[in-house]
């Protein structure tokens, strides 16, 4: 990690490593080719970059974000000079109606082919044909708990539905062992929606009037509203609860585990129903090294190189043959590849209209000030 604006953090990882980044900051070492990608924090295993720049000589400039917002209205905008850019599937449909993103050359990624039908169908809605994007991970939004601390503060409760996080008077008990809530508008909606028995998909402006009422009932309750700090919070004791993505929440629970410090952290998806959705990579139209890109991509698609990248997320990925090659562990977890009975309980964030969204935008500055 070389440094760090405003929410994005940077990695380099260079050919010759440190040399190299010296090299670069005296104006020597500018003629090797980079690639820049721009991708959700904790999302990669920093290993498989440096095997990809070993084995093509291309530098990588790694900066990360952690809520579709941030990337949307970057990659919206043009010019951000990255490569490879990884919206959510409900998010796709506005960058290509915007010719933010290129289409793809499939002739140039022959790894394709590893590719999940099942997955590629999901995705059909919001890029038919897979023109645009390759589907990197997916998974799911839920609780993660700190099972002892919750059982302290809320007896004979099993944690098995949102009322847990969603009910004042339960989130009232948990406030001052910590409380995380996700800063992401839609994703945020659309579990309180269904929660309140309204379309997780609602057009209605009125709908999430009522979302943000029970939100900012909460607000006094919730310690932090930040969409990646929760993972060593929740991991080092500071939450005790948080509305998070799946695999975010495995990894706070590994690095518990590894720091040996006595926190159990669990991670489920409420029976009430929750977000599925499916994170892809895409190469933005005016990208500066689409060649590099598209190694980058094919690269992505190897089975032992993608399988990798799930073991070091918990994430599940999208390519078929490298399901066989992820850890047992996570392969046979339903909360992570989530069985027909889990998928069942689960809805796809549709595409919002513009309109709508600064309408929700402007709701949700609401919950994130309290008033
Ligand atoms: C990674 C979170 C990605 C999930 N930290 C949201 N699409």
């Amino acid at each position: 990690m070389t440094g760090m604006t405003g929410l994005t953090r940077r990695w380099t990882v260079g050919v010759l490593g440190a040399a190299a980044l010296a090299l670069s900051a005296c104006g020597g070492g500018d003629k090797e080719p980079t690639l820049r990608i721009y991708n959700w924090s904790d999302y990669i295993d920093p290993a498989l970059l440096e095997e990809f720049t070993k084995e093509t000589g291309i530098k990588v400039v790694y900066d990360t974000f952690d809520s579709n917002e941030v990337l949307e209205t970057k990659v919206l905008t043009g010019g951000t000079g990255y490569d490879i850019v990884a919206p959510s599937n409900h998010n796709v449909p506005r960058y290509i109606t915007a010719k933010a993103i290129a289409p793809l050359d499939f002739a140039r990624l022959p790894g394709r082919k590893n590719l999940w039908p099942d997955l590629m169908q999901r995705m059909e809605p919001f890029d038919p044909g897979g023109k645009y994007t390759v589907p990197y991970m997916w998974g799911t939004m839920g609780i993660g708990y700190n099972t002892a601390e919750i059982a302290k503060r809320l007896p004979g409760v099993t944690v098995d539905s949102w009322d847990v996080v969603f009910k004042p008077e339960n989130l009232a008990k948990l406030k001052d062992c910590g409380v995380y809530f996700l800063d992401a508008s839609e994703d945020m909606y659309a579990v309180t929606l269904n929660y309140l028995g309204k379309d997780p998909n609602s057009l209605n402006v009125a709908d999430y009037e009522a979302a943000t009422n029970l939100l900012v009932s909460l607000r006094p309750h919730i310690t932090k509203i930040h969409s990646s700090e929760y993972i060593n919070a929740l991991a080092n004791g500071d939450a005790c609860i948080a509305i998070g993505y799946s695999g975010d929440i495995l990894q706070a629970a590994t690095r518990a585990e590894e720091a040996k410090n006595g926190v159990e952290i669990s991670y489920v998806i409420p029976k009430e129903g929750s977000q599925v959705w499916f994170d892809v990579f895409a190469i933005p139209a005016d990208a500066p090294n689409k060649d590099a890109a598209y190694k980058f991509l094919d690269f992505m698609l190897r089975p032992a190189v993608i399988a990798r990248a799930s073991n070091y997320t918990e994430y599940a990925n999208a390519n078929l043959p490298a399901t066989a090659l992820v850890d047992e562990e996570l392969r046979t977890n339903p909360n992570v590849y989530p069985t027909p009975e889990v998928f069942s309980r689960l809805f796809v964030t549709t595409t919002k209209e513009q309109t709508l969204l600064e309408q929700v935008n402007r709701l949700w500055t609401r919950v994130m000030t309290g008033r």
